[in-house]
């Protein structure tokens, strides 16, 4: 008798990122070209070895979807630990940014690095997020700032999302900050981002959507409309960088645009969140930048429980305020720090992360035809992987169906 699928998983528990029957007990996964075929209580499989052929068990162990991260600019050149020791001893994100330092130093190294040390150096940090169970991040450009050095980031990521077990979503941030050769000609760069850079990225297919950062200290809404409304005429999805240390008006417009999501949103007032929730956008918060850069003001999640919008939490993973590579840590963080449950941590990188980056009919949660992307756990509890800080109990990563890693210990 031939086979009905190709593997089966066989767990103590099963988050499945549903709204209903978000757990399941002693349970059972199937998988058929690489998609979830079946899932469901384990007593209700007979005879296993005649259902898939493989079988896997783990009998004190959870399973989840994969976790995705919705937010990180994690193709980049050097580090900035000089620029840590400097706010250490007093000097603000605002201030060392505003002297030509913070992202602009950045530009500089990235700018200064070859596609092949970019690579080098941004796969490292790719290699360590995956290892949390991570099967789908976003990468955004934004610290190339011209359209030599953006492509270049895109390449890369672009070339990452090949060569790793993981699915990756591109987002063109060269509105991030002014460079040097704009200065006082912020109407110019804007106009150079919308005519020549994202059309020659799209061209080439290195970019899934278009992102800014609104902020007294980077670009105004008024800004970033011209950008947004180019970006709609090419079809292209857009998010934005809003509200993280004023409130600028950054949600309003990604809510007037339909965006997948507005992240940060520590200023976001009553108005936004309505306005967020009204247009279905997902409310991306980043606890790392939050705690890394030792901000005092958090997002309002009772608000945004209150509207109904979906919370996502992504580590932010940049050189300058959230150098972080840990979505396990941001779950800790986001229960700790801003007071979601454990609950709400867990579907905020899965379910609520797949729609903040459009993939949540493929991926995101456990649903029979949903692209098998999921990882197992050495937790008797999902909600043990918000609790613990630090380790992994990361024990096997199951992409596309197929087995990526399994951890020995
Ligand atoms: N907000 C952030 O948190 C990062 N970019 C942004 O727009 C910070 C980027 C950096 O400091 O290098
Ligand atoms: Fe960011």
């Amino acid at each position: 008798m031939s086979s009905v699928w190709d593997q089966l998983w066989f767990v103590k528990c099963l988050f499945t990122s549903c709204e209903s029957q978000s757990v399941l007990k002693d349970a059972a996964i199937a998988v058929q070209d690489g998609k979830i075929a079946w899932l469901g209580p384990a007593a209700q499989i007979a005879a296993p070895e005649q259902q898939a052929k493989q079988c896997h068990y783990f009998p004190s162990s959870c399973l989840t979807a994969g976790f995705i991260d919705c937010h990180t600019h994690l193709v980049y050149a050097g580090q900035r630990a000089s620029e840590f020791e400097q706010r250490l001893t007093g000097g603000s994100y605002q201030a060392i940014l505003a002297e030509g330092g913070g992202i602009h130093s950045t530009v500089v190294t990235t700018r200064a690095a070859s596609e092949a040390e970019l690579y080098q150096q941004s796969a490292k940090r790719l290699r360590i997020l995956l290892k949390e169970g991570v099967t789908c991040v976003e990468i955004k450009s934004g610290y190339g700032l011209d359209v030599e050095n953006e492509l270049k980031m895109l390449r890369v990521a672009r070339r990452l999302a090949h060569d790793f077990p993981v699915t990756i979503k591109t987002s063109l941030l060269s509105a991030h900050v002014l460079p040097p050769e704009y200065a006082k000609q912020a109407d110019a760069y804007i106009e150079y981002i919308g005519e020549i850079i994202m059309p020659a990225a799209l061209q080439e297919g290195l970019i899934d959507a278009v992102d800014a950062f609104c902020e007294a200290i980077a670009f105004s809404p008024m800004q970033i409309e011209s950008l947004l409304q180019k970006a709609k005429q090419l079809g292209l999805p857009v998010k934005l960088h809003a509200e993280q240390l004023s409130n600028s008006g950054g949600a309003r417009l990604a809510a007037k645009y339909h965006a997948l999501s507005a992240d940060h949103l520590e200023y976001a007032d009553e108005e936004s969140i309505a306005a967020l929730a009204a247009a279905g956008v997902v409310a991306t918060l980043l606890p790392g930048a939050f705690y890394f850069l030792n901000a005092d003001k958090k997002p309002n999640v009772a608000l945004l429980r209150q509207y109904q919008v979906p919370i996502a939490i992504a580590t932010d993973a940049n050189p300058g305020s959230s150098p972080c590579h840990s979505l396990l840590l941001m779950l800790n963080m986001a229960c700790v720090l801003f007071g979601l449950t454990a609950h709400e941590a867990l579907m905020a990188v899965t379910i609520n992360a797949a729609k903040a980056l459009g993939l949540e009919t493929t991926h995101g949660s456990l649903e029979v035809g949903k692209v098998a992307d999921f990882c197992i756990w050495d937790v008797e509890n999902p909600v043990e992987l918000a609790y613990w800080i630090g380790g992994n109990p990361c024990q096997q990563i199951i992409k596309q169906g197929k087995i990526v890693r399994t951890i020995h210990e």
